[in-house]
C-alpha cells in the first residue's frame, strides 16, 4: 500500500484542484488530503476562505480520488501529519516547488505543474466584477 498525502485550501473548488488531486492519487493507492483550517487561512492570508472549513472538507472528501481528509491546523505540522498518516509520498503543486524538500528524509516529495489560467483568486475577481 502506497499512501500519498497532499495539502491545500481548496476554496471555490475548481478543475485545477481536481486535477492535482487526481494526479496525486496516481502516485499510490491511498490519498489523504489535509484541508487548511479557517484559522490557518486567517493567520496566513489575513482573510477567511469563501467556503467554510466544514464545507471545503465535505467537498474534498466526496471526490472519487480521495480516501481520507483531515483539517490542516498549521503549516508547521507537516512533518507530524506525514508521519501520522504514514505517507510514502508528499505531492504539492509547483507553486510550492522546493518548499517541502526537507521532508525528503521521511517520504518522497513531488511537485506537479499547476493547471494554467485558473485560480480561486481569479474566479473571485471574475464573479465579483461580472
Ligand atoms: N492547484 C493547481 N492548479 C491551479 C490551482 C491550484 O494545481 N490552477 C493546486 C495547488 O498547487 C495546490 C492545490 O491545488 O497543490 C491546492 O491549492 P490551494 O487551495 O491554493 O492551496 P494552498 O492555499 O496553496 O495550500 O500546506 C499548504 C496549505 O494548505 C496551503
Amino acid at each position: 500500500m502506497t499512501t500519498v498525502i497532499t495539502f491545500g485550501t481548496f476554496d471555490v473548488f475548481h478543475v485545477g484542484h481536481l486535477r492535482v488531486l487526481e494526479r496525486a492519487r496516481a502516485f499510490g493507492d491511498r490519498l489523504v488530503v489535509g484541508v487548511s483550517a479557517d484559522a490557518l487561512n486567517l493567520r496566513k492570508k489575513d482573510r477567511l476562505p469563501v467556503f467554510s472549513e466544514a464545507e471545503r472538507l465535505e467537498i474534498v472528501a466526496a471526490l472519487k480520488c480521495v480516501d481520507e481528509v483531515f483539517v490542516e491546523e498549521s503549516l508547521e505540522q507537516k512533518r507530524d501529519y506525514i508521519l501520522q498518516y504514514a505517507a510514502d509520498v508528499l505531492v504539492m503543486g509547483d507553486d510550492w516547488a522546493g518548499k517541502f524538500d526537507e521532508f525528503g528524509d521521511v517520504c518522497r516529495v513531488e511537485y506537479l505543474p499547476r493547471t494554467p489560467a485558473i485560480s480561486t483568486t481569479a474566479l473571485i475577481e471574475k464573479i465579483s466584477t461580472g
